[in-house]
């Protein structure tokens, strides 16, 4: 029998260890992360894939300016990045590096089929090549500056450099890659960089690639002419599939997660890159026959006030000051609702301050407390059960609760994360105003216990279901909730289950899930714990 659910391939760029991950790196890597939580949350099969892109004349330069030999530089940036990770709860399932032998051997094959299949030819290249970004740059793409020396649109210098080189032959596909662009609405998100696409590199005119150097020996060699070592872009690419075991013994993975057409496969990085993966890739897939991705998603850039982050102005920014200091719901739950795919966004520290106190602190963590608080007053810890007898707040907060869940997997579908997590946090405006209308401290003091009941009920599950909702963003938070409401998830009817826990699609039994549940604290450390401090 074959396995019907949906799969998910998703794959962050993997990145160059020549200098500490900082927040935009964080913020691919969440967005993933995030991504995949809330894709298994509804059901799909999910592959998530990390690493590092270890070989290249970049990363050789920064061993040496580190006096440091190439592998222990690269052994203990791996241990870096992987902490980093670990501490952001990301829950990657492979996390390849591509001086992994596997990942090698598999590389020179590719590079001798595509020889063979006459897509790769021996040449001589000529260009201003950039160490910094790996890539050789045409002379429209660069500037010429007052001291005379050329540099690339990121302000890097340029080296002039001519020798040997393979090419791949991809202007034999100009037109083929144009029509693979610009006829899915879907292949590119968003679709707004399409255009940038096919105006910067395609309608000029698709140049052969150079793939190999003789000037450099960090890298994987050409098995037929090892004076020639492969292109760090080709060589990275490929991770893609080695990780899945593309040419290994043991290729079930890369059969299940790619060479299969039921799998979304996902490609997730910023704009910068999207030329080798939007470009490159596909004809590389094409000339060996091999499915293509079926997404790429473009993010924008994140940039400080000053502008771009760069060394040379220090403000480059650590996610590690933030991971430290506000914990990683936190910075995840930031990075999410603050920063955008479709533009360039800034990461203020104020902006971080604002959003931790109003979302998280205020309506998050006072909603936690103050349902606590009122439980406890009015019923002993007990949820009451709803009444037949609904007045009209109770019938729009109910028709609000039933709308979010009727339609928050297809912002997930979708990958609107941002979008879905907005609505959910305008659930807590409405709730709140829900309380301060139906004013259970006067129902009390009035003995309406059918009216009071309803809204302690009404609060409770919808409550719990936006800490369902957001468990995917506010990993270590959602768990401490559960905990302190000692909520245990109930299979029921038409369910879909979160994790342990369960979102109830019919309203009826929604607001029975928890009916009658008792969370009474047996000692203080049962008492609701603070886990986002105002600043
Ligand atoms: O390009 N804003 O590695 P890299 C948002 N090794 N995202 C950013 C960012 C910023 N300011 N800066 C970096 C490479 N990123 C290659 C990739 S893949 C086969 C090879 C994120 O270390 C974003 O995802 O320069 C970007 O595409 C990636 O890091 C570049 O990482």
């Amino acid at each position: 029998m074959t396995n019907k659910k949906k799969k998910l391939y998703i794959t962050t760029p993997i990145y160059y260890p020549s200098g500490k991950p900082h927040i935009g790196h964080a913020y691919t890597t969440v967005l993933a992360d995030v991504i995949a939580r809330y894709k298994r949350a509804i059901g799909y099969d999910v592959f998530f894939q990390t690493g590092l892109d270890e070989h290249g004349e970049k990363i050789a330069n920064t061993a040496l300016k580190q006096k440091k030999e190439i592998k222990v530089m690269l052994d203990e940036m791996a241990v870096v990045f992987k902490g980093l990770w670990k501490q952001l709860d990301i829950s990657y399932d492979y996390f390849i590096r591509t001086t992994d032998k596997q990942h090698e051997q598999a590389i020179s094959k590719i590079f001798s089929t595509l020889i063979e299949k006459d897509c790769i030819y021996l040449g001589e290249w000529a260009s201003y090549y950039c160490v910094s970004c790996e890539e050789n740059y045409t002379k429209s793409q660069i500037e010429k500056k007052g001291d005379g020396k050329m540099y690339c649109q990121f302000g890097h210098e340029l080296t002039y450099k001519k020798e040997p080189s393979y090419f791949l032959k991809v202007s034999k596909y100009q037109k083929w890659i144009k029509n693979v662009l610009t006829k899915s609405k879907n292949f590119i998100y968003p679709q707004s960089r399409v255009k940038e696409l096919t105006n910067s590199f395609i309608n000029e005119g698709l140049t052969d690639l150079s793939v190999s150097r003789t000037s450099i020996n960090w890298g994987i060699k050409v098995k037929e002419n090892p004076k020639h070592v492969i292109y760090v872009w080709i060589d990275a690419l490929f991770n893609y599939l080695t990780s899945l075991g593309y040419l290994s013994k043991d290729d079930k993975l890369f059969k299940k997660y790619w060479q299969n057409n039921d799998v979304q496969r996902v490609h997730l990085m910023s704009k910068e890159i999207m030329r080798f993966h939007c470009i490159y890739w596909p004809i590389m897939l094409h000339m060996l026959n091999l499915n293509l991705p079926t997404k790429v998603i473009s993010h924008g850039w994140v940039i400080t006030n000053q502008g771009k982050m760069s060394k040379s102005l220090g403000n480059v920014i650590d996610p590690k000051m933030y991971l430290d200091d506000f914990g990683s719901d936190a910075l995840r739950y930031f990075l999410i609702k603050e920063l955008s795919i479709e533009q360039d966004s800034v990461f203020s520290h104020d902006i971080f301050v604002k959003v931790y106190n109003g979302d998280l602190a205020n309506n998050y963590g006072n909603m936690i407390t103050r349902v606590w608080g009122m439980m406890q007053r009015y019923t002993d810890y007990k949820v009451p059960a709803l009444s037949k007898k609904l007045n009209n707040l109770d019938k729009q907060v109910i028709k609000y609760h039933q709308d979010l869940i009727d339609n928050y997997k297809k912002y997930v579908d979708e990958f609107k994360i941002k979008d879905l997590l907005i609505k959910i946090q305008s659930s807590y405006d409405v709730l709140n105003k829900y309380i301060e209308n139906v004013k259970p401290w006067q129902l009390f003091k009035n003995k309406q216990t059918e009216t009071l009941n309803n809204c302690l009920n009404i609060i409770f599950h919808f409550m719990v279901d936006l800490n369902i909702l957001l468990s995917p963003i506010l990993v270590k938070a959602s768990v401490n909730f559960f905990k302190t409401f000692k909520l245990k998830s109930k299979d029921g009817k038409k369910t879909i289950a979160f994790g342990p826990y369960y979102l109830n699609k019919d309203s009826k039994a929604r607001y029975e899930m928890y009916a009658d549940h008792n969370f009474k604290p047996k000692n203080e450390s049962d008492y609701p714990k603070i886990i986002f401090a105002r600043r």
